[in-house]
């Protein structure tokens, strides 16, 4: 069973990250983690602090000479910032000082206010520090292992952002093949394959920046290709298409996730939302030419590829604030504002990658098991085989 948790705060120390589940024996190295991690941070619209952090993984354990070894792999990620913050975010009590304020005029959208009220606190950096999407780096992180797992069985995933505001992707980028899309430079700022939408793109987000305002998007993940029979339909959190939309819906500022063409067939009759069945005597096997269902069919990936679309809001630090009250004196004011980002959907492509890993890679180890590699080798070919002879 996959488990995979993270701790850590934007200003603090570290990130760390626990990763269990993964089998024995599975190559992995810090630099494959590290361009990741990379791709995260080069997205067009982020902020100040990029330039600041160049995040690297230290593996601290579950590793042994290159190899994985069936336990729970640990890792951090520093914070360079952190050097400007170790009187704000001492874990030792600090003296009163002048840099210390609470922060107590919430920004709508983020976490300040509905944190504060469950935590029981008046200064919102008590929980906006962890709420913060630097945490988002653990996760690329604990991803990326899985993405390891995963392409090992020959399993890729890939992303683009397909709209900013109100500037979309059109055409053929509607509805762009997997292998097109991880044909994307993995480093590109907007990774966006619609050249001319991409111009706008990067336009809407300039203007976002000059206006002090910031700017949402949506996201497309793919997953390919992928064999029938990840998840379940017996119970209702088995359901693979539950599972990704918690991975997905869990990543900060998204607020809405489309499987397949989830949205459109909403509105449409059922006869053109349901992709028909064929079946291929030469090849034995069972083929569709359409691939609404997004792979997922009842909670079951179906042999198609894998698509998701992660609806990503403007995130909620304006440097123009809204209008917002004081925790303590409940007198109105502008909320507060703190350095940021003006866009994050394209780091938001890179994190539900991560994220999709995540959610398949438990799939696939629940179906195939195993504790080493090669036993998992074995159960999942010996599954392949079985679908031959089906
Ligand atoms: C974030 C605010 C910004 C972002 C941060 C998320 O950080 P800072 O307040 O230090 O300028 O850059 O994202 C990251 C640090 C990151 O690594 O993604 C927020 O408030 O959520």
């Amino acid at each position: 069973m996959i488990r995979f948790i993270t701790a850590g705060e934007s200003h603090g120390k570290c990130l760390t990250g626990i990763l269990e589940g993964l089998p024995a024996g599975l190559p992995v190295s810090a630099e494959a983690i590290d361009l990741q991690l990379r791709r995260r941070q080069v997205g067009y619209g982020r902020g100040g602090r990029m330039r600041i952090e160049r995040d690297e993984i230290e593996i601290t354990a579950g590793v042994r000479h290159g190899r994985t070894l069936g336990g729970p792999v640990s890792f951090v990620i520093q914070n360079r910032d952190w050097s400007h913050w170790r009187i704000a975010m001492s874990v030792e009590p600090v003296e009163e000082d002048a840099n210390v304020r609470p922060i107590t005029r919430p920004r709508p959208g983020h976490v300040d206010l509905a944190g504060a009220l469950k935590y029981g606190t008046y200064d919102s950096r008590d929980v906006l520090e962890r709420a913060s999407a630097r945490e988002t780096a653990a996760r690329v992180a604990g991803g990326s292992f899985c993405r390891v797992l995963l392409e090992a069985f020959g399993i890729r995933i890939g992303s683009h952002v397909v709209a900013i505001g109100t500037e979309h992707v059109s055409g053929e980028y509607e509805n762009l093949e997997p292998g097109k899309i991880m044909e994307i430079d993995p480093f590109s700022p907007m990774r966006c394959a619609d050249a001319a939408a991409e111009s706008r793109m990067k336009a809407l987000i300039d203007r976002a920046k000059e206006m002090g305002d910031t700017i949402g998007g949506v996201a497309e993940i793919v997953a390919s290709p992928v064999p029938p029979g990840l998840g379940s339909h017996t119970q209702w959190d088995r359901r693979l298409d539950g599972r990704i939309a918690l991975c997905m819906m869990s990543i900060p500022a998204a607020k809405a996730v489309e499987i397949g063409s989830g949205i459109e067939a909403s509105a449409s009759f059922g006869s053109a939302v349901h992709d028909e069945i064929f079946y291929d005597r030469e090849r034995r096997r069972f083929f569709r030419e359409t691939n609404r269902a997004g792979g997922i069919e009842a909670g079951i990936s179906n042999g198609g590829d894998i698509r998701v679309r992660l609806y990503v809001k403007p995130i909620p630090t304006l440097r123009k604030p809204l209008r917002s009250v004081d925790l303590r004196t409940k007198e109105p004011f502008e909320a507060a504002f703190e350095r940021s980002d003006t866009c994050v959907v394209p780091a938001a492509a890179v994190i539900g990658e991560a994220m999709l890993a995540l959610a398949l890679a438990e799939a696939f180890m629940e179906k195939f098991g195993g504790d080493s590699i090669a036993e998992t080798r074995s159960n999942f070919e010996q599954y392949l085989r079985s679908l031959e002879q089906y």
